[in-house]
């Protein structure tokens, strides 16, 4: 039975608008990227037809002989770029990961240390509304008033008085280098296991600007869209001891068939990674990221933790305009094509969908190959929304200035 031979107009209409919104606007939200055309091809491969519940070499299903060398491709080389024991590359994103580590190593009701959803931690580091939260007793430690840096005294006293299972490090929101072996010292301590989600860093991790945390911590999960540039999905390495109880805890304890297409995409993404020139591209989005809060910090606006080490800041909106809250700016910029996501500050009076903060980050901006120079433009383009925010042609002025910039530097050529 053929397939149809009309093309769906409207589907792809809707792809061809997102192309040209992706070549036209400015991709600031720090947990984005564009993925290489390789990475694609293999997403939209013919892998996406095939079931293979289980592993290689161990499936339920039949004709996996093709799919295992993927998959195992993908696990030797996620451990070799990460200096790993072990791999799973199964998981369908970071969440999933997560959630299969806790499954793995914790019984419901243990106690895990994780960083405060509001100071930069994530929906599964023990949100109440997350089943992180709603299955395991999360306690939270957070950042000091002083610095706006993770908060070690106070964690410390957190893991002696809980006596914690489970300590995660990691965030989505820390502009900061997260150092693993001060976790290392007091999981250690107090007999906790160590897991960090390195969902945001890997690519820099990979790229030799981060600090690698494979081997401080007993199990480090990671997304392969963010930094790392690859599909859309989730990945965990471990000590080889915790090998057995994470596999079995992604297949069966959480998930079903595995999307072969995206593993075989996270391989690409993986030899991408280990190139020399990927270490390249990690250094510039730091570059990027400390001339794009140079030029916010010469524009007034306060920056968490004073700046940045890594690929993303957080602007606290309060002492540029306390009228201003993250949301109403991120619409304004949206609307001059300037696209980021609003973010709690540490301590911030508002809830986190309205928030007073915007968090920014350089990784798709970096592949673009935009540089300082465009960092200090989107600086000002930035600045002059958020001042002329209540004026349409001002607006639409820079949403013109915006596109003439991505125009110069689009990642991906017209549909
Ligand atoms: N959505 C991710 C981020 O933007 O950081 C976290 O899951």
């Amino acid at each position: 039975m053929p397939w149809p031979t009309t093309e769906d107009a409207d589907l792809f209409a809707i792809l061809d608008d997102e192309l040209a919104r992706q070549r036209t606007t400015l991709q600031l939200i720090a947990s984005e990227n564009f993925a290489s055309p390789a990475v694609m091809r293999a997403t939209g491969s013919v892998l996406t037809n095939k079931y293979s519940e289980g592993y290689p070499g161990k499936r339920y299903y039949g004709g996996n002989e093709v799919i295992d060398r993927a998959e195992e491709l993908a696990r030797e080389r996620a451990k070799a770029l990460f200096g790993a024991e072990h791999a799973n590359v199964q998981p369908h994103s970071g969440a999933n990961a997560n959630m299969a580590v806790y499954q793995a190593l914790l019984a419901p009701g243990d106690t895990v240390l994780g960083l405060r959803l509001d100071q930069g931690g994530h929906l599964t580091h023990g949100s109440p509304v997350n089943a992180s939260g709603i299955l395991y007793r999360f306690v939270s430690y957070g950042l000091t008033a002083s610095d706006e840096r993770i908060d070690f005294d106070h964690l410390r006293d957190l893991a002696r008085q809980h006596r914690p299972k489970l300590i995660v490090a990691g965030a989505t929101a820390y502009p900061r280098i997260i150092e693993p072996e001060p976790f290392r010292a007091i999981a250690d301590e107090v007999g906790a296991l160590f897991l960090f989600d390195a969902a945001h860093v890997a690519g820099l991790i990979a790229g030799g600007v981060h600090p690698n945390p494979v081997p401080f911590a007993d199990v480090v999960t990671f997304t392969t869209h963010k930094t790392l540039r690859g599909p859309r999905g989730g990945c965990i390495v471990s000590r080889a001891e915790h090998a057995g109880a994470i596999d079995k805890a992604v297949f069966p304890g959480s998930q079903g068939g595995p999307l072969d297409h995206v593993i075989a995409a996270k391989a690409v993404a993986f030899h991408e990674a280990a190139q020399p020139e990927f270490a390249e591209y990690a250094r510039q989005i730091v570059a990027n990221a400390a001339a794009l809060a140079e030029a916010l910090a010469g524009h007034g606006f306060r920056l968490v933790s004073g700046g940045t080490d890594n690929h993303l800041m957080l602007v606290d909106l309060r002492s540029f305009d306390p009228e201003l809250s993250g949301k109403k700016a991120r619409l304004a910029l949206d609307a001059a094509g300037i696209s980021l996501n609003e973010n709690t500050v540490p301590d911030d009076p508002r809830p986190p969908y309205v928030a007073s903060g915007l968090r920014i980050g350089t990784p798709a901006v970096t592949t673009q190959g935009m540089g300082p120079r465009e960092m200090r433009e989107v600086a000002h383009l930035i600045h002059l929304v958020l001042e002329d925010r209540d004026d349409a042609g001002s607006l639409a002025q820079v949403h013109d200035e915006v596109t003439a910039l991505c125009t110069k530097f689009a990642p991906y050529p017209p549909a």
